[in-house]
């Protein structure tokens, strides 16, 4: 064992999504993720209103990023769309072979997975249900209803993100609004390997 560390009590607010105490946090506007939505071009033109909205925020408890560690913390997704294409997180691939959970808490939202062969898996969030993700999936969020989507996550401290595959790919399926109805299409965007 490489270090003992103290035990400590984290709380977590279920309805404002906050983690006290956090080691991290981050919010995420549109001028950072424009490139993961499939209309950029929605999301110039929100841009060049001199809009830059907040699409999701993170914290994270984080006890060491060494192995063997768990980091936990809760995300919040804020309503809204680009064009058709609901808000949603960038998505991520771990670096290592790492599992992960989201367990919802308030609002309701998708899970879209995706493993290196194309295959892809979506499991719907709503308070009380835990999409578990198994290592070689990547993995991104999405916020489907009116109000904030909120969710607890945990993930091996030293799992690592890669964003390049998802930003440079994207994921097979993308998440859309299409008369009033929620809906998982292709990507015209996507790129096979
Ligand atoms: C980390 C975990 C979450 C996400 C967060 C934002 O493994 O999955 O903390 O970081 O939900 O998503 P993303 O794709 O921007 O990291
Ligand atoms: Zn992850």
């Amino acid at each position: 064992m490489s270090e003992l560390l103290k035990p400590e009590k984290v709380i977590i607010d279920f309805k404002k999504g906050t983690v006290q105490p956090y080691k991290r946090k981050k919010e995420v506007r549109l001028s950072e993720i424009k490139e993961y939505f499939s209309s950029i071009e929605d999301a110039e033109k929100i841009l060049s209103r001199g809009r830059d909205p907040i699409i999701y925020e993170y914290s994270e408890y984080i006890a060491s990023e060494t192995s063997g560690n768990l980091n936990l913390g809760v995300t919040i997704i804020y309503p809204g769309k680009i064009g058709k294409e609901y808000y949603m997180t960038k998505g991520h691939f771990h670096e290592k072979d790492a599992a992960e959970f989201y367990l919802c808490l308030k609002g309701k939202g998708l899970l879209l997975m995706q493993n290196e062969n194309g295959e892809v898996s979506v499991i719907e969030l709503e308070p009380g249900s835990l999409g578990y993700v198994p290592p070689g999936w990547g993995h991104r969020t999405i916020n489907t209803g009116r109000g904030k989507f909120i969710f607890f996550f945990a993930y091996p401290s030293d799992a690592g993100h890669d964003y390049l595959i998802v930003k440079e790919k994207g994921f097979a399926k993308i998440v859309i609004e299409e008369n009033k109805q929620v809906r998982i299409v292709d990507n015209p965007r996507y790129q096979k390997t």
